[in-house]
């Protein structure tokens, strides 16, 4: 029903808006005046020239603000940023490195997760829906050391594409663990294949996206933070082959390195996948 899509809608937005006021990242008071000064006075510059171009109306204008009072009301801003914009801040930060491709974080990321040694099942429901898919591999340092001490943080939606903490009835940790790999610097995690995941339709995001007669889609992906003492963590998302949105995802996070290989049998998933970290 539309009670229910507008329910999730407004749970995962405030769940977003919480969980980044929580984080630890809005240190804002911390970026340079100069930075400040620059970087608003581009944008700003950026939004006045696109009204020149196009010979934006009244009618448009007043559109704007409209929508933009509602992706705060909607707790939308995380959404919005990390579909739209997150991608290029990824590639500006992390093209000094030698190691695995990463690529965004995305909005529903939680710290503190159940930490386990390898092999390792991640936290599910008795009953959990999806194909069973076992998700291995190494991390290593780039001259090939295998790191022994490293941690597999890995969360991703379910297979009806919902995250726990940021949709209801689903157990805090659900789908979210911690692994560290063993004394070879390899992890093995049993989990399920998650479903592709759709903004919702009923927020800001999913209005403008109705409204530009877009579509709503990322392909289906595991998340995943790998960190290790004295190297970079790595922040990234794999895909699987055949996804229908692999070429279109709604938040350009695609990369070809990220598309994992995976192999069936008897109704049983399994991927190899391996982790190469930049030193600090
Ligand atoms: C997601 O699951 C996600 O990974 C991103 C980047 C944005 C919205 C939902
Ligand atoms: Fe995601």
């Amino acid at each position: 029903t539309s009670d229910e899509l507008a329910a999730r809608a407004a749970d995962s937005g405030a769940g977003a808006t919480a969980n980044f006021r929580q984080s630890g990242k809005t240190g804002s008071a911390q970026v340079d005046p100069e930075r400040v000064a620059l970087l608003a006075g581009s944008l700003i510059k950026a939004a006045n020239d696109l009204v020149r171009e196009h010979g934006v109306s009244y009618d448009e204008y007043n559109a704007l603000k409209s929508w933009l009072i509602s992706v705060g009301e909607d707790g939308e801003w995380p959404l919005f940023l990390d579909v739209w914009l997150e991608h290029s801040v990824e590639e500006v930060n992390t093209s000094h490195r030698k190691g695995s491709k990463g690529t965004i974080e995305g909005p529903y990321y939680v710290p503190g997760a159940p930490e386990q040694d390898s092999p390792a099942t991640i936290p599910m429901r008795e009953d959990e829906p999806g194909t069973p898919l076992v998700f291995a591999g190494q991390v290593r340092d780039v001259d090939g050391t295998p790191l022994s001490n490293a941690v597999v943080d890995l969360w991703h939606a379910d297979a009806n594409g919902f995250y726990s903490q940021f949709a209801p009835g689903l157990d805090q940790w659900n789908l979210r663990v911690r692994v560290r790999t063993d004394a070879d610097g390899r992890y093995e995690i049993n989990t399920v294949q998650p479903a592709p995941y759709q903004i919702p339709t009923d927020g800001a995001c999913g209005k403008l996206i109705a409204a530009a007669g877009w579509h709503a889609w990322r392909p289906a992906h595991l998340h995943v933070k790998v960190e290790a003492p004295d190297h970079e963590t790595l922040t990234a998302q794999l895909y699987f082959p055949g996804d229908a949105h692999n070429d279109d995802d709604i938040a350009s996070a695609v990369k070809p390195e990220l598309l994992l290989d995976v192999a069936e049998s008897e109704g049983k998933n399994s991927t190899e996948y391996d982790f190469v970290l930049d030193p600090v």
